[in-house]
């Protein structure tokens, strides 16, 4: 405690940080936001309709045993569970090799030193012989002998494998020969295990889950018929279930199978091993796995903060006072005091749709769960008695109130002619250029987030909020004022900066409408919104920077109360269409990827998913719902075809170098917490197409610091996986 007090101290001495938010008492604004509270979900306001698919039943699929009996002259029947044989020996033949039960598809590598396990017992005295071979050419790798009796007894064969790397060896057991007649021989758990450490292939969520979640190991190749769970620090098997096939996965080109350990609910560390010899990273069951993530996720937020000093607690490196000139407005040459906000990505560029997306979610993850958010998160405002997240949106809002225009409207971005070198931020010093001006689909989006911003600060600081409700208005009859939707693509040829463009308004001024009934109280609010709520070609199902309807249906589900029975049906109906659709990809994915292919920020489109999830389980509290956003989330977490969590410095195995300009100019420091682009089927660099497989889309992925279409990050991901986890986890 006292440790953490000082580096908040020595931060706050080190920024010359003073400009401490004036606390509420102070203003003297006269509130223009009602104080009435924001509504907030009753679990009985909704329930998803259950005859869309349920994802996680649909793998419920049937054991089926790897393992075959032979018999040339003898004869057998095979019983098999998934970790146990009874061999019923009818009778012998004239030799060992009469009767066999084997196995294919034990991975072996060359030189590795592999051990055999089982138990085994019989009821009549004898010895069977066991080999490891080649199951095409007969080549046997390994021989031995066993003498099986009554009482069940363990064995442990070792060998090392001196073949060519295989996929397919054959273990069989020999239990044929004359005088072995009617008998019945058991053989438990047998597996094998790779002494050299082989690389896991077992993908689960690296940081692991909550004691009552659905938990699911996925298998990319046929791991044998069973899986342990072994607890890391006693090495005993805790928990074994058998594997099942769910088929081939087209986007990763795998062949894919899971085991469900969702009864194993022990908090520990763990690890998975199958009985062919496979491995998982280590991971916890815990009540809280993901709390230092949830940190993380924040506090890179704060390290994308411009126009000020940042110094990072975590990473050691830091950056002075960056882009703190005026900047020039393109279109006359006219300068403009636009500092502050975040920088939107790896780059320094600052765009108001993808801030107003990230401010969203930051506000929505403080006001669905208040307590999970503090004061010492070691950013300049901590202990400023306001909870960091707000602190860390107010940054940004600050900033889209400076973009805005008198007229109610907002420019759209501020950044430099082109994309800065790969210096830090106090080094980029090329003139600062503002474009856009006008275009409804952000000044939609902008005002919906103020007037939302403005019911949240109300408690903390009503002048600030006041500040934001009246923007809000302003912003609001600019949208009105124009008729059709005003959408430019605002990037001049030649410059070369971040393009946030869009098709269709109607999704941002549905949202708008929304926000404004919710906040306001105004029943015109309620049937404009009602009105884009009724076009049928009007897509609502997204929570992202583009498409952000989902956030609406949020909202205006919330208020369920005020409406008629028909609207909230309408309202239900959309909702359920967006997450039956989440559900069915996911249904379909070896690796419950959400959405229908691998475009630039993948990972960006699943965590909007998760958090599109997330806002239904708030509305339904639905575990349905719940396990299928969680589901995305461990998708991001490592379980994917890739075994990587893609977030930086979380789990065992994460990026290690990001396309960041402040990253790559600190000695590729690691920036942890930021959750990268992920796959991209089109490979839009030249490392990506250098390195990627454009068949297998879900293996598009490169962790190259220049790799920027599959290894950047953006607040926009960021925000949305930090909110999903929130809501998904409480
Ligand atoms: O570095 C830029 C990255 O931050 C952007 O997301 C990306 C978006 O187009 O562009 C990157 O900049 C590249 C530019 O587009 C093309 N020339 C190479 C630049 C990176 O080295
Ligand atoms: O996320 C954006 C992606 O959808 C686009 O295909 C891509 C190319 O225009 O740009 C991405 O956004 C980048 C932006 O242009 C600049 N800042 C970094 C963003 C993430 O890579
Ligand atoms: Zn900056």
């Amino acid at each position: 405690m006292a440790l953490k007090g000082a580096v908040v101290l020595m931060l706050a001495a080190s920024l010359g940080c003073s400009a401490i938010t004036s606390p509420a008492s102070t203003a003297t604004a006269t509130p223009l936001v009602s104080t009435k509270p924001l509504p907030q979900a009753t679990e009985s306001s909704f329930k998803p309709d259950d005859s869309w698919l349920n994802p996680m039943s649909l793998y419920i699929g049937d054991f089926q045993s790897g393992w075959f009996c032979n018999s040339g002259d003898g004869s057998a029947n095979l019983y098999s569970t998934y970790d146990t044989m009874s061999i019923e020996m009818i009778h012998g033949g004239t030799s060992l090799e009469s009767v066999s039960v084997s196995r294919q598809g034990f991975k072996l590598i060359q030189d590795h030193h592999y051990i055999i396990t089982f138990s085994a017992s019989t009821d009549m005295d004898r010895s069977i012989t066991l080999r490891v071979m080649d199951p095409n050419d007969g080549t046997i790798y390994h021989d031995q002998t066993i003498e099986l009796t009554s009482t069940s007894q363990s064995y442990r064969i070792d060998f090392t494998y001196t073949g060519e790397d295989t996929y397919d060896a054959m273990v069989a057991l020999f239990t044929g020969g004359s005088g072995t007649n009617y008998h019945t021989i058991t053989i438990n758990g047998l597996c094998l295990i790779d002494l050299n450490g082989d690389q896991p292939s077992v993908k689960i969520d690296q940081l692991g889950y909550t004691p009552t979640a659905t938990k699911r190991a996925i298998f990319s190749y046929n791991e044998g018929d069973f899986f342990n769970v072994v607890d890391v620090s006693s090495g005993q098997v805790v928990y074994r279930g058998g594997i099942i096939e769910q088929g081939y996965d087209m986007q990763s080109g795998d062949t894919v199978y899971y085991g469900d350990f969702s009864d194993l609910t022990t908090a520990g560390t763990y690890r998975i091993e199958t009985q062919i010899g496979g491995t998982s990273y280590p991971f916890t069951i815990g009540e809280n796995p993901y709390d230092a993530l949830e940190k993380g996720l924040l506090y890179v937020m704060y390290l994308q903060r411009c126009g000020t000093e940042v110094v990072s607690t975590i990473d050691g490196y830091s950056h002075a006072i960056c882009h703190d000139d005026l900047a020039r407005l393109d279109r006359d040459g006219s300068t403009i005091d636009v500092t502050g906000g975040w920088h939107d990505a790896g780059d320094y560029g600052r765009y108001v749709n993808t801030g107003a997306k990230a401010t969203l979610d930051l506000l929505l993850a403080y006001s669905i769960h208040p307590e999970l958010f503090n004061d010492d998160t070691t950013i300049a405002e901590s202990g400023n008695g306001i909870p960091d997240i707000l602190d860390e949106a107010r940054y940004e809002l600050e900033w889209i109130l400076k973009m805005q225009k008198s007229d109610g409207s907002f420019y759209s971005k501020v950044a430099t002619e082109v994309f800065a070198d790969f210096i830090s931020a106090q080094d980029d010093t090329d003139p600062l250029i503002i474009l856009g001006e006008g275009r409804t689909d952000i000044a939609a989006y902008a005002s919906a987030v103020l007037a939302y911003a403005s019911s949240i600060y109300e408690p903390f600081d009503s002048a600030f909020a006041s500040q934001l409700w009246q923007a809000a208005q302003t912003g609001y009859s600019y949208v009105s004022r124009v008729s059709g939707q005003y959408i430019i693509d605002e990037t001049p040829q030649g410059y070369d900066m971040g393009t946030y463009n869009d098709t269709d308004d109607r999704d941002q001024r549905f949202l708008l409408e929304t926000v404004m009934f919710m906040v306001g109280h105004d029943y015109a609010h309620l049937q404009n919104a009602l009105r884009y709520l009724s076009m049928e070609d009007l897509d609502l199902s997204d929570a992202g920077w583009r498409n952000c309807g989902m956030y609406g249906l949020y909202f205006l589900a919330l208020q369920a109360d005020q409406l008629e029975d028909g609207q909230t049906n309408m309202i239900h109906d959309r909702i359920n269409r967006a997450i039956g659709s989440i559900a069915s990809y996911i249904a379909s994915s070896g690796y419950n990827y959400s959405n229908e292919g691998y475009g630039w920020g993948s990972n960006g489109d699943v965590a909007n998913d998760a958090l599109i999830m997330a806002l239904v389980y708030d509305l339904t509290d639905s575990n349905m719902v719940q396990t299928i956003g969680m589901a995305a989330i461990h998708y991001l977490l490592g379980q994917n075809s890739l075994n990587t969590c893609f977030v930086i410095g979380y789990g065992t195995d994460s990026p290690t170098t990001l396309h960041h300009r402040m990253a790559i100019s600190h000695d590729n420091a690691r920036y942890i917490g930021a959750l990268v682009g992920g796959p991209d089927a089109y490979c839009e660099d030249e490392i990506a197409l250098a390195y990627c497989d454009t068949t297998f889309p879900a293996k598009a992925y490169y962790d190259d610091p220049d790799s920027y279409s599959t290894n950047e990050m953006a607040i926009y991901w960021n925000s949305s996986l930090l909110a999903a986890l929130s809501i998904l986890t409480n």
